[in-house]
């Protein structure tokens, strides 16, 4: 098999890259190891930056988004039994964010590369990656019980944090730069209505709480929780009862409660792999970069990374230009390193270290203070949670 850009991992990365070049009339195929209903059953992120939902629009996937996912105009920061607003449309020139499921992005991307009749093979296994340095790298992989062959002129390693894209790059050519934190977060799928308008990041000397939605019916909210806990262990009773504690007010507010449909502990790191091109090979997203979900970054630095990864690929292929291929690792990793450091400091912030430090809580009430008194530090949440505009 022979395409321009092979693309490995059918996440937001790849399959907005696959259509991004579509659009530009060249030819891309996803290898994607899991099944199709897999794919479109992950749940993950939720939140779209401005920059993402003009771009999925822009491309055509947006019309399920902007019918059935919420605008938020704000989020609510709560600390010390009292609630702060920060209003983007004030703080961040009229931007805002949108609720939209991740898994839904994805089936909308899926049914728009499919009506193009884009190339997506799904449970596409064993892919390996060999000659990246040449000027024609190759993919081998098993599909449909056969070993296959797809030959390409460049290989874009879309495959998340797990998969063989960034590995491929030898250890003496790559740094990683690691940060894991010592708590989890514990993610809930609640059937209720929601409890709030918008989202809560909540404070507590328990620990960090987030309230945030889905649908009117499907309600996602997470705690601060041990990383190596185990969810069995957890009742309905006991998690509403944290959820109660930590989000509690001084004029009484509580969650609406429903039953959990599901719930799951995911770990927080941060984590950047520099460079994120190796020769013929271009990392983007979870492959090269992990962010603790706090700031809710993930999926939307996957975006960003292919949106300056389409626009160097579609001048080579109309100018025969590789300064943009050159300077993608540096244009990327320039947006990457400030959703980092933001990811880190809303982290930071909100969670209570283990054991309970008293200095380190009164400077994290110091600093949620100063958010929501001052306005430039305001506005630096604002612009960075709305999102900085695509490069
Ligand atoms: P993805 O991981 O989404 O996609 C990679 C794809 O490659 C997958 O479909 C995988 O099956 C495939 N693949 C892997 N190895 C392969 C191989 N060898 N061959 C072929 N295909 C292969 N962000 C938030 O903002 N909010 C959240 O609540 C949130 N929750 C998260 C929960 C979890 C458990 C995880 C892991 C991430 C979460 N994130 C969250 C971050 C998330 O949104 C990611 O940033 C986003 O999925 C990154 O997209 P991709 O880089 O496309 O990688
Ligand atoms: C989510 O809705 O899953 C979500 C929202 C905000 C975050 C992280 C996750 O910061």
């Amino acid at each position: 098999m022979r395409t321009q850009v092979g693309i490995v991992g059918a996440g937001p990365a790849g399959l907005v890259l696959s259509h991004l070049l579509h659009l530009a009339g060249i030819e891309s195929i996803v290898l994607e190891s899991r099944s199709r209903a897999s794919v479109e059953a992950t749940l993950r992120a939720g939140v779209l930056e401005h920059g993402t939902v003009e771009l999925l629009k822009a491309i055509g996937v947006g019309e399920r988004m902007q019918r059935e996912g919420a605008v938020h105009q704000g989020i609510e920061l709560r600390f010390d039994g009292r609630g702060h607003r920060i209003d983007f449309v004030d703080l961040a020139g009229g931007k805002t964010i949108m609720l939209y499921a991740q898994h839904e992005v994805l089936k909308d991307l899926i049914a728009a590369r499919l009506a193009a009749c884009g190339a997506l093979l799904f449970e596409a296994s064993d892919a390996t990656l060999r000659d990246i340095e040449s000027e024609s790298p190759r993919i081998l992989f098993s599909h449909g019980g056969r070993s296959q062959e797809l030959a390409c002129d460049f290989v874009a390693g879309c495959d998340g944090f797990h998969g063989v894209a960034r590995p491929s790059i030898p250890d003496s050519a790559r740094r990683e730069y690691v940060r894991t934190y010592p708590f989890g977060w514990f993610g809930v799928l609640v059937e209720a209505p929601p409890s709030s308008q918008e989202l809560i990041y909540a404070h507590h000397a328990r620990g960090f709480a987030l309230v945030s939605t889905r649908s009117p019916e499907i309600q996602r909210l997470y705690f601060q929780c041990d990383p190596h806990d185990d969810v069995d262990r957890w009742s309905e009773d006991r998690i509403w009862g944290e959820f109660r504690a930590r989000l509690a007010t001084v004029d009484g507010w509580t969650p609406r409660e429903g039953a959990i449909v599901q719930k799951n502990i995911v770990a927080m790191r941060s984590f950047v792999c520099e460079p994120m091109r190796h020769g013929r090979l271009f990392l983007a997203g979870d492959a090269a970069h992990i962010v603790p979900p706090t700031g809710a970054k993930g999926l939307n630095l996957a975006v960003a990374d292919v949106w300056v990864l389409s626009r160097a690929l579609i001048e080579y292929y109309r100018s025969g230009r590789r300064d943009l291929l050159d300077r993608y690792s540096q244009t990327a990793l320039a947006r990457v390193w400030r959703a980092e450091y933001f990811s880190w400091w809303m982290t930071s912030m909100l969670h209570t270290l283990p054991g309970n430090d008293a200095f380190q809580e009164r400077l994290q009430l110091a600093e949620l203070a100063y958010v929501t008194t001052s306005r430039p530090k305001a506005v630096t949440l604002a612009e960075n949670y709305v999102g900085l505009p695509l490069a």
